[in-house]
């Protein structure tokens, strides 16, 4: 061992460099002044004639140390170490397994050969953590590449398969075997078989040579349009130009520059913040990560509408079998005939073979009878959103499923208790809250019952992973923390246009903040219809907070549901969903507001921004103290995959600290003396936070 996590050993005239460092090799300072003294020690090693930079456990470095970022740096850096590689007077290979990524990916393209098992994934994801690859990566890539494949690779962030980094030239060669020691030694060999001098990819030139400057134009132009809001992207383009546009050391130069730019962006906090929710919020406090999970293997949804089929094509993906159940054939077959349809897009879009849609179709199996229920390991119920029709379902489950199935509801609003108590097993029952198109939307809020029990909750959390998707545990209060969150977003939104905005602009607000949608035009797409009619039931139910009919049902009344009918609060050409503003919406609007006696008046667009977010942040911290939420990691995690709360702002809760809550608090109070109102109450945590000078980081 060269140092605690990075070893050197001799295997014939081969040295080799072991990187040892769960559970992903980061490379961190311990791996990063390891990697230097094991080269050191290669060099040095007279009776090594090549060396060989590979990695142990599940994977070869997965880029640097994300935990070690805003922290002083720790020499020696990465681009030394990796200027030591490339500078190497003795052939290195590098052989990946796993996933090389970031710094770990560019202390590879540092070497001089590279191999990587078949199943190896290779990328420079820095992107999207609001970094560009700062060791080299955007100065060695397009030198082994050419610079617009080298683009494509950074911008996107997304990893290529072993495969096609062979046919891109990123590797040299691709091994089937299973060991990345045994590849790198095979290749090793046949380097020094075949006498391969030292081949370092700074001195490249061929693939850099005589590049059209509208390259970089026509990428800027392409970034203005796609990531308006995103800083690194654009600097990602200007390090790559520089490598095509200055010598090698002048490129790095510039690289570490745009860098440390990234470096200090606000952007950069926020998406790695979000990076580590998605992770932390796996993590549930009080329920040891050891905690026994059963075994679930055969899956039934009950409803085969748009939400139990997307539910049912979520575990087909994964593997597991699934019946799916309607009380009606006809309603049956038209769900079956809608997730065909689904998959055979994605199969034109090229995203599925048809042999994979074939065979997803094979393992959901329609069913009329609930008796072919009776081995599932899991029911999700997906009907109708009306508590005596799921009442009546959990009794017809709790007479047909086996003992230890987990039963759970997809409800969005209704409480997953008074469902429970229409079992006689009550710690069976959880709450499993997909969001539409199921089979697309990342999160999945896991509701804990009163009585639902720790190994129920451990396994719908694990189970969330192995769909792929962000499983998020909140308690039960109505619509949970998503919807209460975004129901208090719609509630202010309304008001403003009550007050004189239009949902246009409200909705460009928002989307200037960088939400893909605004709040009219997700409604549009959600469906009028999806809150009307549950405006409609809590009206008739005598609710007392039912909200007053108002000009958005008007809309649902004259059958305008928003993007599904080509009309809601917008207009929609048939078969786009560019949404088209609609002067007879405004007039609408017009006479709902004179009806109500509303005189109109100029918002601003801060004014509509500040009080949505404030809205929002201030009943996440009402959620957070009655324990709905545990962390405002799961609130944040919940918007960022759910409501595409904007990533680089790091979540709701991160960006309240951005912000200031002293600045929240007394904007809140400022609108709870305007316009009065529970909603706008300031949450005694939010007080409490204020006056001890703390943020919902300290939580
Ligand atoms: N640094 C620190 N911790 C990391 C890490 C990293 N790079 N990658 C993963 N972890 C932790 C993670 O938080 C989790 O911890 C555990 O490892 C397992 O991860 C100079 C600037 C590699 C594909 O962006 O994409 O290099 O929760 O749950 O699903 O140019 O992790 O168990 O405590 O995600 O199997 C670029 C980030 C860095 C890759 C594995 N690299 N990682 O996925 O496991 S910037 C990345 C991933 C950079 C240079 C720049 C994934 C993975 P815990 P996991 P997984």
């Amino acid at each position: 061992m060269v140092s605690s996590v990075v070893s050197y050993r001799r295997v014939g005239r081969v040295g080799v460099i072991t990187v040892d460092y769960p559970p992903v090799n980061a490379v961190g300072v311990g791996v990063r002044s390891g990697l230097r003294s094991a080269l050191d020690a290669g060099l040095a090693d007279a009776w090594a004639d090549i060396l060989l930079l590979t990695a142990a456990g599940r994977t070869f470095m997965a880029g640097a140390d994300i935990r070690e970022f805003g922290k002083p740096s720790q020499p020696p850096i990465l681009p030394e170490v990796i200027a030591a590689f490339d500078a190497s007077a003795k052939p290195i290979v590098a052989a990946i397994h796993g996933t090389a990524l970031g710094g770990g990916l560019e202390v590879a393209l540092a070497c001089h050969f590279r191999v990587a098992l078949r199943s190896a994934k290779l990328g420079l994801p820095e992107v999207k953590l609001g970094l560009l690859p700062g060791a080299g990566g955007t100065q060695r890539l397009p030198r082994l590449i050419g610079p617009a494949k080298a683009l494509d690779m950074i911008l996107s962030g997304d990893p290529v398969t072993a495969a096609t980094a062979l046919e891109l030239g990123v590797i040299d060669a691709v091994d089937d075997g299973d060991s990345a020691l045994d590849a790198g030694l095979r290749l090793a060999e046949r380097a020094l078989a075949e006498g391969w001098a030292p081949r370092p990819t700074s001195a490249r030139t061929d693939k850099i040579t005589d590049i059209d400057p509208a390259l970089f134009a026509d990428r800027r132009a392409a970034l203005a349009k796609r990531a308006p809001h995103l800083f690194s992207p654009h600097r990602c383009v200007d390090a790559v130009e520089a490598a095509v546009a200055l010598p090698f050391a002048d490129g790095v130069a510039r690289e570490r520059e745009l860098f440390f730019a990234c470096m200090e962006s606000p952007q950069r906090a926020g998406l790695i913040h979000s990076f580590f929710a998605e992770r932390e919020v796996a993590k549930i406090p009080g329920l040891p990560a050891d905690t026994p999970k059963r075994d679930v293997r055969a899956v039934a949804v009950i409803g085969a509408g748009t939400m139990g089929g997307g539910i049912a094509m979520c575990f087909a993906n994964a593997g597991f079998s699934v019946r799916l159940l309607d009380a009606a054939a006809e309603s049956l077959d038209r769900g079956v005939q809608a997730i065909r349809r689904n998959y055979e897009a994605s199969a034109k879009k090229g995203k599925l073979t048809d042999a994979q849609v074939e065979s997803r179709m094979a393992l959901i199996r329609p069913t009329l009878s609930y008796d072919d229920l009776a081995d599932a390991d899991l029911v999700i119920e997906a009907a109708f959103e009306n508590m005596e029709i799921k009442r009546r379902i959990f009794a017809e489950l709790d007479r047909v499923c086996k003992p230890g199935a987990i039963l759970a509801t997809n409800t969005s609003t209704l409480d997953v208790n008074a469902i429970a108590a229409a079992t006689r097993r009550p710690q069976d029952v959880v709450g499993m809250h997909f969001f539409s198109p199921a089979n697309v939307m990342r999160l999945l809020e896991n509701v804990r019952g009163a009585q639902t029990a720790d190994d129920v909750l451990a396994t719908v959390m694990d189970l969330a992973r192995r769909i792929g998707k962000v499983g998020v545990l909140v308690g039960v209060c109505y619509g949970f923390v998503g919807n209460r969150i975004l129901h208090q977003r719609g509630r202010e939104s309304m008001a403003l246009v009550d007050e004189g905005a239009s949902p246009q602009q409200a909705d460009r607000v928002m989307t200037e903040f960088g939400f893909p949608l605004g709040h009219f035009a997700m409604t549009d797409l959600a469906g009028i219809d999806v809150g009307w009619r549950i405006r409609e039931e809590r009206r008739k139910s005598g609710d007392p907070d039912a909200q007053a009919v108002n000009w958005l049902d008007a809309l649902a009344e004259q059958g305008r549901y928003g993007q599904k009918t080509n009309a809601g609060i917008y207009r929609y050409e048939p078969g786009s969903r560019v949404a088209i503003p609609d002067p007879a919406v405004d007039a609408m609007i017009a006479a709902d507001r004179a009806k109500r006696g509303l005189v109109p008046r100029a918002v601003s667009d801060d004014e509509i921004r500040d009080r949505c977010l404030c809205a929002m942040v201030n009943e996440a911290a009402k959620i957070l103290d009655e324990g709905i939420a545990a962390r405002p990691v799961d609130v944040d995690a919940i918007w960022l995959h759910g409501y595409g709360f904007p990533a680089h702002r790091g979540g709701l809760l991160f960006w309240a600290d951005q912000v200031g809550l002293p600045v929240i608090a007394e904007a809140i109070d400022g609108y709870h003396a305007r316009f009065g109102g529970s909603h706008w109450e300031l949450s005694p945590l939010l007080r409490r936070l204020v006056l001890e000078g703390r943020g919902f980081r300290d939580l």
